[in-house]
């Protein structure tokens, strides 16, 4: 049986609204992966890919960038890795009778559903200057007119080369050597969007910006505290390690505005116990906090902690940190009144925390979105840190911090040179490998991209995998940016708004997936990625390509290098698309950590990158210890009347990609215009459950955004948080709405007032 052909129209947004579940995964989980699997792929094809991800002969899971255990199951992969997966081995195609059939301007009408689940891309696909539509285009042609562009700029810096994490660490490596040979640093990533506030806050307080835990650290730890995260949806395998750590006895709490099910209970679906009992229930404690509210609970949780007798590990202290004094001046002037205002928690809940902390002897933070996304992420995450060390409990079987990344190979993007301000070790080794001198000088990330093409100091944008124009934010302002762009190239698997909304020229460079096989000059080759906790393997993909003019990440890489910098470049790019050992090779000699890279990755399951902290309790800071922070505490302030708006992800969708209407585990089906709110504040602004409201947010400068008719649902949410889908409400989130020091989108702390909807419902204009 084939896929399902995808639905015609623009899908009607009608959300049906039911209580929320108490529980994620089991059985519904399995029905539900098999129908979205099916119709997409197939029942044959279903199963031989199912089968396949995350096994040691298999292809890495283009969904989350939770590890694999090391003992593995035959169906090592979870719900939403499925639908990742089958989204991408979907047999639906978008071939160039369907751009003849629609102009682009049609195209921008539509939902970001509908383009997605039109099927994957076969043609490079290319819209002239004053085009309606995209024509099929050679990859010749289409590298000659990047180049052409390319050249006519007056600086490389009026370039920008955006990654999404889908990337792997071979094209990753080889798209930051062209763009710095091409002479700028204007890497962007969607890091800068997500866990960069984790990056700024660990690098300049332990040293390297990764968590600091294996696996096996989150099965041995007494106490793991999950802030601002919900695995149940977004690192469904996550359940699987917590459930084994919860049946050897370790506690959990949840710091969350939201009870997410996932960490309610786990009926794990790869054991009888999840599939016909109970499962396992997994908080323990559970703070129901306010959005922005944990830098305040870390504080006085440390505050605490320095006043009870024999609570601090001294010895590590001394031994390892720097800054103590600083920081323990400053943490005891915490103030209880301060603390439950910024937090909405009762006194007895933060010292139920505290009595769990005391009493575990290895204790894990893990972390997500709810950290990052905020103004002051970077002192909050700074916080969490202080309270680790203040129990020595980084460097540690069974302790440290974990910060728990986003896409499958966003970490090892990173650690390949994807940045748009790279250490100077790291410019020093390309040059001494590649015999070039790179640029010095920092190059934009997302948000100062986005300034730039806005004001015409950038004038070509490239993208490799991702959906720029959804998933930045300021929608309007971003879309009106990227149009007076003079090229925006896109390499792409699946059909997005960002191929819609356009410079005067546009290419589509469609690409491999990780599920795909990959065969070059040398013979079919592999690639290799890197997960949340620093292992490092390969990744190989079995399935036919979705259409024979498809090529490789590295292979489009190669070519546009040698269109754009010909005889300039000594690189030998042609040899790297032949066999990506050769770039591994080179991999082995510029990024510590990789030392014989292609032998050790040859191994079944790959190797651990080298984490100083995490190894041997060395701490590779400016101090040459771990730094305590002595930050002021902040939190949001929200003015009378209004209200803090997180946007956040459904069940039903990967980042701007949406799989379907539904998100099972809040009650929600058939919609995602909805806004959750407390009863209390809902009727406080006279809505009832079901009644339609305009979110209207309000930036310091004066200006408003409005996003229309979302349906009002009363929800267990904290006190003034609501929340509601991204990327719909992207349009809410004013540009210049970021973190401190990391410049991240500070998604989840919009002030927003609500206002009875101008029009009752919308259809899905994601
Ligand atoms: N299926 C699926 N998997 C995914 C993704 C996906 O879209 N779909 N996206 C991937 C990517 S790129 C990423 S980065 C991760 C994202 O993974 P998450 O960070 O889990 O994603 P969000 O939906 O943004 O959820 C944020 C969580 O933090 C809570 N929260 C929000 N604000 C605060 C706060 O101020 N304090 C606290 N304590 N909690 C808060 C929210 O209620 C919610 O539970 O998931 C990855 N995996
Ligand atoms: N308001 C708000 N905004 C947010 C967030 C939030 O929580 N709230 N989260 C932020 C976060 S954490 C992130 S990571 C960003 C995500 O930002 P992005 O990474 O830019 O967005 P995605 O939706 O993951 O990108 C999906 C597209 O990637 C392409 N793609 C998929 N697989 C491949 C592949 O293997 N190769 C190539 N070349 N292309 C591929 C497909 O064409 C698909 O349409 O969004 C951020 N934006
Ligand atoms: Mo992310």
């Amino acid at each position: 049986m084939a896929g399902k052909p995808p639905t015609g129209d623009p899908v009607q947004d009608a959300p049906e609204v039911t209580a929320p579940q108490h529980a994620a995964a089991g059985l519904p989980a399995i029905a539900h992966t098999l129908r979205v699997a099916t119709d997409q792929m197939g029942l044959r094809r279903t199963a031989l890919t199912l089968l396949k991800v995350n096994q040691k002969d298999g292809f890495d899971c283009p969904g989350c960038a939770w590890p694999e255990p090391d003992k593995r199951h035959a169906a090592e992969f979870c719900e939403n890795g499925a639908k990742a997966v089958a989204e991408e081995a979907t047999l639906r195609r978008v071939a160039p009778a369907f751009f003849a059939a629609h102009p682009v301007a049609e195209l921008a009408t539509r939902s970001g559903y509908w383009l997605g689940q039109q099927g994957r891309l076969t043609h490079p696909m290319y819209l002239a200057e004053g085009a309606t539509h995209y024509e099929p285009v050679t990859w010749e042609r289409a590298f000659d007119i990047i180049a052409e562009e390319l050249a006519a700029l007056t600086s490389p810096d009026e370039a920008v080369f955006y990654t999404s994490g889908r990337t792997s660490n071979e094209a990753a490596f080889l798209y930051q050597l062209f763009a710095r040979e091409f002479g700028t640093n204007n890497l962007p990533d969607c890091s800068n969007m997500c866990h960069e506030s984790s990056g700024s806050a660990l690098s300049e307080t332990i040293g390297i910006g990764k968590g600091s835990v294996l696996l096996d650290d989150l099965h041995k730890a007494d106490l793991i505290i999950v802030a601002g995260q919900n695995p149940g949806t977004n690192h469904p395998r996550m359940l699987s390690a917590l459930e084994t750590a919860k049946r050897g006895g370790t506690k959990i709490i949840t710091v969350n505005p939201l009870p997410e099910a996932g960490l309610e209970r786990f009926n794990n679906p790869q054991n009888a116990r999840g599939l016909a009992g109970r499962g396992t229930p997994l908080t323990d404690l559970f703070l129901q906090i306010r959005l922005g509210g944990d830098q305040a609970l870390f504080r006085m949780l440390g505050k605490l902690l320095l006043e009870t007798e024999g609570a601090l590990d001294t010895a590590f202290i001394e031994e390892h940190t720097h800054g103590f004094q600083a920081y323990a001046d400053a943490a005891r002037t915490a103030d209880w009144d301060e603390t439950l205002a910024a937090t909405g928690l009762r006194r007895e809940e933060i010292e139920s925390a505290l009595r769990m902390i005391l009493a575990s002897r290895r204790t894990i933070v893990c972390w997500a979105m709810g950290l990052t996304q905020h103004k002051h992420a970077v002192n909050t995450i700074k916080e969490v840190v202080n309270l680790l060390l203040l129990r020595g409990d980084i460097g540690r079987p069974g302790a440290g911090v974990c910060p728990v990344r986003g896409h499958s190979n966003v970490q090892g993007d990173r650690t390949m040179g994807i940045f748009e301000r790279p250490a100077p070790a790291f410019l020093d080794a390309l040059q001494k490998e590649f015999g070039f001198a790179p640029p010095r000088h920092h190059g934009l990330d997302v948000v100062r991209a986005i300034r730039a093409l806005r004001d015409g100091d950038a004038k070509v944008f490239l993208a490799m995998g991702g959906n720029f124009v959804a998933a930045t934010p300021d929608t309007d302002v971003t879309e009106a940016a990227i149009r007076r762009a003079r090229l925006t190239v896109h390499v792409s698997t699946k059909l997005n708004r960002s191929h819609v909304i356009t410079g005067a020229r546009a290419l589509i460079l469609p690409t491999l997936g990780r599920t795909e096989r990959d065969r070059q000059a040398a013979g079919e080759q592999f690639v290799t990625v890197e997960d949340s906790m620093g292992m490092v393997h390969a990744s190989r993909g079995r399935l036919a390509p979705a259409s024979e003019h498809l090529l490789s990440e590295p292979a489009i890489v190669c070519r546009l290098a040698r269109h754009v910098l010909g005889a300039a470049s000594s690189t030998p790019w042609e040899e790297f698309e032949k066999d990506y050992a050769a770039i591994r090779d080179r991999i082995a000699r510029v990024i510590p950590g990789f030392e014989d890279f292609n032998t050790r990755v040859a191994r079944p399951g790959g190797f651990t990158l080298p984490h100083a902290p995490r190894d041997a309790r060395r701490f590779p800071t400016a101090t040459g210890k771990a730094n305590f922070s002595a930050a002021p505490v902040e939190h949001p302030h929200v003015p009378e009347g209004r209200l803090l708006l997180q946007t956040l992800r459904s069940h039903d969708q990967y980042n701007t990609t949406i799989y379907g209407l539904d998100d099972r585990y809040r009650g929600i089906k058939n919609g995602r215009r909805v806004v959750l709110l407390h009863p209390d504040d809902a009727r406080a602004h006279g809505l009832a459950d079901g009644a339609y409201a305009d979110l209207v947010s309000e930036w310091t400068d004066g200006t408003e955004r409005r996003a229309p008719g979302f349906r009002v649902v009363h929800y267990p949410t904290a006190r003034g948080c609501a929340a509601a889908y991204y990327p719909e409400t992207n349009v809410l989130v004013p540009l210049d709405h970021t973190a401190d020091t990391s410049n991240t989108p500070a998604s989840k702390s919009v002030v927003i007032r609500l206002e009875p909807a101008t029009a009752s419902a919308g259809t899905d204009g994601s």
